[in-house]
C-alpha cells in the first residue's frame, strides 16, 4: 500500500457510566483515530492512549506529537508491503508504543485489504470465535458489584474481572465468590500494591481466581517474581510487558504465568505476535486486553485474538456498553453465550461511519499538510 495521506481525528466520547480503576475514574474518552489512504484503500487504526498518563506515560497528546513530528514524516508517500519493513522506519524511536501502534494498526488494516484478506487471516489467526470476558470497574458498594456481576453473567460473559485497590479487595472477592462459586473470576490491581502487601494476595489464594492481574508496579518484574513464588494463584502481567524482550525476561524469572496482550501497549500487532509466539513456546497462555476502545479498536482486537494461543477470554465487551454512538458498521456484539464471531470481511471487517466521527470530532489534521 502506498501511503498518500494520513488523517488524524480526535473524538470526545462521553462514557455512559464512569469506569473506575485503582488509578482513577474515566467519565469521557478522548479517542485518537488514524486513517491512511492510498491505492484506493482507506485504512484505520485507533490509539489506545488516554487523556492522562495514569496507565502508562503516554497520553493522547504525546501520541499526536510523536505521530506528527516523528512517525508520519518517515512513512508518508512511501509504499509498504511488509509490517516489519514499515517498523524499520521508526526503529530508533524509543518507547511511545501507543503512538506507533495506532499507525501500525492502520497499516495492518490497509495491507490486509490490499491482499483481499480479513485481518484475522492476514495475522495468522486460526480461531473462528473469541470468548468475551468483561472488566468491571470499582463500584460504590459490594452489593452493587454483585448485582453488576449478575447482569453480565446473564448476558453470557465467560469471565468476570473485577478491578481492585487497597481497601477494596479481599472482602469484595469473598462476597462475589460466595455468590458465584463456579464462575471464571479474576482481579486487576493496575499496579496499586507493593510487595509488602503480599499477605493480601495470599488471602486471595483462597478464592480460586483464574489469575491476579498486575498487582505490583507498572515497570516491575522482579517483585512480581517474588510475589509469584509466595502465592498459588497465577499472576497475569499487563503493564509490565511492553515488548517480547520483557516477555522473555518475565518468563525467565517467573514473574507471572499468564500474559495480557494489549497491542497498543506493546507497539502494535507485529510485537503482539512475537509475544504470542514466545508465550506459546513456553506454555504461557495469553489473552487480549482492552483499553475501552470504540468499534475500530475492538475489531482490530478480535483479529488479533483469533491467533491460537489466545486461549483465555478477552476484555472485549461491546462498545455500546461505554458509548452512546457506534462508529462502526456492523456493530460488534457477542452472542448470548459470550462468543464473538471473528470478522471475516476485508481488513478489520467493519465499515467506519465517518458521519459519527464528524459528529464527535474535536479536531482533525491532514498530512501532508
Ligand atoms: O488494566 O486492563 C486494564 C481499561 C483502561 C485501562 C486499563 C485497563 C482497562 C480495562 C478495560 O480493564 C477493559 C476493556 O476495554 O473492556
Ligand atoms: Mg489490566
Amino acid at each position: 500500500m502506498k501511503i498518500d495521506s494520513c488523517d488524524l481525528f480526535e473524538l470526545l466520547l462521553p462514557m455512559k457510566k464512569p469506569f473506575k480503576t485503582s488509578f482513577g475514574s474515566e467519565t469521557s474518552r478522548r479517542i485518537l483515530i488514524v486513517r491512511l489512504q492510498g491505492d484506493g484503500i482507506s485504512a484505520w487504526g485507533e490509539c489506545t492512549a488516554s487523556n492522562a498518563p495514569f496507565y502508562s506515560y503516554e497520553t493522547v497528546d504525546t501520541c499526536r506529537y510523536i505521530l506528527e513530528k516523528f512517525l508520519l514524516p518517515g512513512v508518508l508517500s512511501k509504499s509498504f508491503t511488509d509490517i516489519g519493513v514499515f517498523r524499520q522506519t521508526y526503529a530508533e524511536i524509543k518507547g511511545h508504543n501507543m503512538a506507533k501502534a495506532a499507525l501500525e494498526h492502520a497499516l495492518w488494516d490497509g495491507l490486509a485489504k490490499e491482499q483481499g484478506m480479513s485481518l484475522s487471516a492476514f495475522m495468522g489467526g486460526t480461531r473462528q470465535r473469541a470468548a468475551a470476558g468483561i472488566s468491571i470497574g470499582i463500584q460504590k458498594s459490594i452489593p452493587e458489584t454483585v448485582a453488576v456481576v449478575e447482569g453480565f453473567l446473564k448476558d453470557g460473559f465467560q469471565r468476570i474481572k473485577l478491578k481492585i485497590m487497597p481497601g477494596w479487595d479481599v472482602e469484595l472477592i469473598r462476597e462475589v465468590r460466595r455468590q458465584f462459586p463456579q464462575i471464571a473470576l479474576t482481579v486487576d490491581a493496575n499496579s496499586a500494591y507493593t510487595l509488602e502487601q503480599a499477605p493480601i494476595f495470599k488471602e486471595l489464594d483462597e478464592f480460586g481466581l483464574l489469575y491476579i492481574e498486575q498487582p505490583l508496579a507498572h515497570n516491575d518484574l522482579i517483585d512480581h517474581a517474588a510475589l509469584q513464588n509466595m502465592i498459588q494463584t497465577d499472576i497475569c502481567l499487563d503493564e509490565s510487558i511492553e515488548s517480547v524482550e520483557d516477555t522473555r525476561k518475565a518468563i525467565q524469572i517467573g514473574a507471572g504465568r499468564v500474559i495480557n496482550i494489549k497491542s497498543g501497549r506493546v507497539g502494535g500487532g507485529y510485537e503482539s505476535i512475537r509475544i504470542h509466539d514466545l508465550a506459546l513456546k513456553n506454555n504461557i497462555p495469553v489473552w487480549c486486553g482492552g483499553m475501552l476502545e470504540t468499534g475500530i479498536g475492538r475489531a482490530y482486537n478480535l483479529g488479533l485474538a483469533s491467533l491460537p494461543n489466545f486461549s483465555m477470554p478477552a476484555d472485549i465487551s461491546p462498545s455500546f456498553r461505554f458509548y452512546a454512538d457506534e462508529i462502526v458498521d456492523p456493530p460488534l456484539i457477542p452472542d448470548n453465550r459470550g462468543q464473538y464471531a471473528i470478522p471475516r470481511n476485508l481488513g478489520i471487517g467493519v465499515d467506519v461511519l465517518e458521519k459519527v466521527i464528524e459528529k464527535n470530532l474535536v479536531w482533525r489534521a491532514h498530512f501532508p499538510n
